[in-house]
């Protein structure tokens, strides 16, 4: 496999049910992605260094889930120069997933995190192969042709009702 530009990290393996829809759509788009399990709250060294040394390896990309106290997307965008996609994921310690939502998504000025929809990780990994597309065009027309795909299956269903 090429090397990786996207890495797709979780909290847990708890998460990768979740976290495969990520690596799934990017394996549709053909970009290369690494998985990779580092914990802010477990891990915290490892997590460091995951986020000091991203860049420097070729990584353009950070998918970041976690769930509960999801300090982990926030953490590694402080880290790392790089852009990074939170997924809330709605983990057997949240409540309900609005905590793990909440702490991805009110980031301070200044370290932003890009956070999805709770459990999208399938999004995460459409916008950050959105996101290469503005600078590669094979990736660009893969994503352009899902979009079509999904605009095919809505007008069948539409054209379905007006029998
Ligand atoms: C978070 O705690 C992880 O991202 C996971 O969503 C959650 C539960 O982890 P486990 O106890 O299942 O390992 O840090």
């Amino acid at each position: 496999m090429s090397t990786p530009i996207v890495s797709i990290i979780m909290g847990s393996d708890s998460d990768l049910p979740i976290m495969k829809e990520a690596a799934d759509i990017l394996t549709k788009f053909d970009v290369p992605y690494e998985v990779n399990i580092v914990s802010a709250h477990r891990t915290p060294e490892r997590m460091f260094e995951f986020a000091k040394n991203a860049a420097d390896r070729g990584i353009k990309i950070i998918i970041a889930g976690a769930g509960g106290a999801a300090h982990l997307p926030g953490m590694v965008a402080s880290i790392t120069p790089l852009p990074v996609i939170g997924v809330p994921v709605k983990s057997s310690n949240s409540i309900d997933g609005w905590d793990s939502i909440l702490s991805i998504l009110q980031m301070p000025n200044g370290i932003p995190v890009a956070t999805v929809a709770l459990n999208a990780a399938k999004n995460a990994g459409i916008l950050a192969a959105s996101m290469l597309g503005s600078f590669d065009l094979n990736i660009r027309q893969k994503v352009a042709a899902y979009k079509q795909e999904l605009k095919e299956i809505v007008l069948a269903k539409a054209e379905a009702l007006n029998l």
